[in-house]
């Protein structure tokens, strides 16, 4: 009896499917071909499962699809905006919510209110869309993640931790006034969806309520997070999906969120914060770009079915799943020796490109030609988070991040435990044939968030 495990298994069953293309080598060929290499400029009915990212992809529940069918779609003081409202006061924490048409949206507004030409934005870690638009509104990014993060192989629990020193750091050399917020982010993406722990976050809190800065919490998979301090930190073991997640909140002063991603709908987000001021000033500059205050972009059905995705969200049972699935596919790489992140982190499994492929150097691409290689296999898509990731800093230099990482993302509530075997198949496949693969060469590259549209051709 003492060996029988106790499985996770989904807490919905399938009410409709969608039919999925299976396409041959040779249609994968010409696809990848036409796209530049790039799975980003895939037709998504060339792909057979598609894991590019776990944004605006969930499978609505039932509920949600109801919710739709509810939306008030007055332009002005819609119903389901007052219904986000609430939900976003209960399950989150936050007095005041400006909604925007996605996440990128509250970053923009939340960016040009509190960022000044010279400041800088300490953050655990980059990304994309976060801090082009801090840069874009005049302020520098600086890391201030802990080392581990850095490292796909070091086992600690919490990679997605500040490390209080560097941020001291930069504290004494800019001097406060010049750090407006600082930035953390909750199951932090580039570093492979990894944690950040509650003690870490009260420290963040206490150092920085200490010198008058505030925080802002990319908020985007916060409930992600609140199951790994569920299950690894100590003293919240007892405590519900739910309450974490709303005490990780109050340790920071307003946030950002996607709700493509753990919030269960496919647009929508919000930036939502404590001070009055900051709502004032966001609620008139979100009708310069985005709609309304009471709509930002949205149609009222949106809204609704993000108050009731929400709800869903910070359920134990959905997130054991959700983590569960992620955990599976991720130790089926691991049984085929394919190198990954480690530990596994919340959204999607990261493989290690520069392990995987260590004959090509960072130059020729090696993420974006494991990527190229998956799909070619399998029809599986998967995207890159490496050098094409990172960009250029502002002197025209690649950034040259430490990890160079191909990202395998789940959406929430779409694929089935097969669907994992076969994935982890084709990362397998891939691996055996490693050493004929070649890296890749640019041919266009777009000005900002090049990973989206950029070209590349097959080095020979
Ligand atoms: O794609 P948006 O504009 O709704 O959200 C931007 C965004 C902000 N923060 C974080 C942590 C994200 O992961 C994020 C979007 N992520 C995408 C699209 C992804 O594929 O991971």
């Amino acid at each position: 009896m003492t060996n029988i495990k106790n499985s996770w298994a989904e807490p919905y069953k399938i009410k409709m499917v969608e039919l999925l293309k299976m396409t041959t080598p040779a249609q994968r060929k010409k696809a990848m071909k036409d796209a530049g290499y790039n799975t980003f400029l895939l037709k998504s009915e060339d792909v057979y499962i598609d894991l590019l990212t776990d944004s605006g992809t969930s499978a609505m529940s039932d509920r949600q699809w109801a919710g739709m069918m509810l939306g008030d779609e007055a332009y002005a003081g819609s119903r389901n905006f007052y219904n986000l409202e609430r939900v976003v006061k209960d399950v989150y924490g936050y007095k005041y919510l400006i909604p925007t048409h996605q996440g990128r949206g509250a970053e923009n507004i939340l960016s040009k209110i509190l960022i000044k030409k010279g400041d800088i934005i300490p953050g655990n870690m980059y990304f994309t869309t976060t801090r082009l638009h801090q840069e874009l509104a005049g302020g520098k990014f600086e890391d201030i993640i802990i080392d581990e993060a850095h490292d796909s192989e070091s086992e600690f629990p919490f990679k997605g931790n500040v490390d209080m020193s560097k941020l001291e750091r930069l504290i004494k050399k800019y001097g406060a006034e010049k750090i407006p917020y600082v930035s953390v982010a909750t199951s932090v993406n580039m570093a492979g969806g990894q944690p950040i722990s509650m003690k870490n976050l009260r420290e963040l809190r206490a150092l920085t309520k200490k010198h008058g800065i505030r925080v802002i919490h990319d908020m985007t998979r916060v409930a992600e997070n609140a199951y790994f301090i569920q299950q690894r930190e100590k003293g919240y073991e007892k405590k519900t999906i739910r309450e974490i997640v709303k005490e990780i909140n109050s340790y920071t002063d307003g946030a950002t969120m996607s709700a493509k991603k753990d919030a269960l709908v496919n647009i929508g987000g919000f930036l939502a914060v404590n001070d009055w001021d900051v709502f004032e000033e966001a609620r008139n500059m979100v009708v310069v770009y985005e709609g309304l205050h009471t709509y930002g972009g949205l149609a009222g059905r949106d809204m609704e079915a993000m108050a009731i995705g929400i709800e869903e969200s910070v359920s134990d049972e959905h997130i054991r799943a959700r983590v569960g699935q992620v955990i599976y596919l991720g130790q089926k790489m691991i049984e085929y020796n394919v190198p990954i992140v480690k530990p596994i982190g919340g959204h999607g499994i990261f493989v290690d490109a520069k392990k995987f492929l260590p004959h090509i150097s960072q130059d020729a691409f090696p993420a974006q030609t494991l990527a190229a290689e998956i799909y070619l296999d399998s029809g599986v898509r998967t995207m890159e988070r490496g050098v094409v990731s990172a960009g250029r800093k502002a002197n025209g230099d690649n950034y040259y991040p430490k990890l160079e990482l191909v990202r395998f993302t789940i959406p929430r509530r779409v694929y089935t435990q097969a669907h994992m075997d076969v994935i982890a198949e084709s990362a397998a496949r891939v691996y055996e044939r490693r050493d004929k693969i070649k890296g890749m060469k640019m041919i266009y590259e777009p000005k900002y968030l090049r990973f989206f549209q950029a070209k590349f051709e097959k080095l020979t």
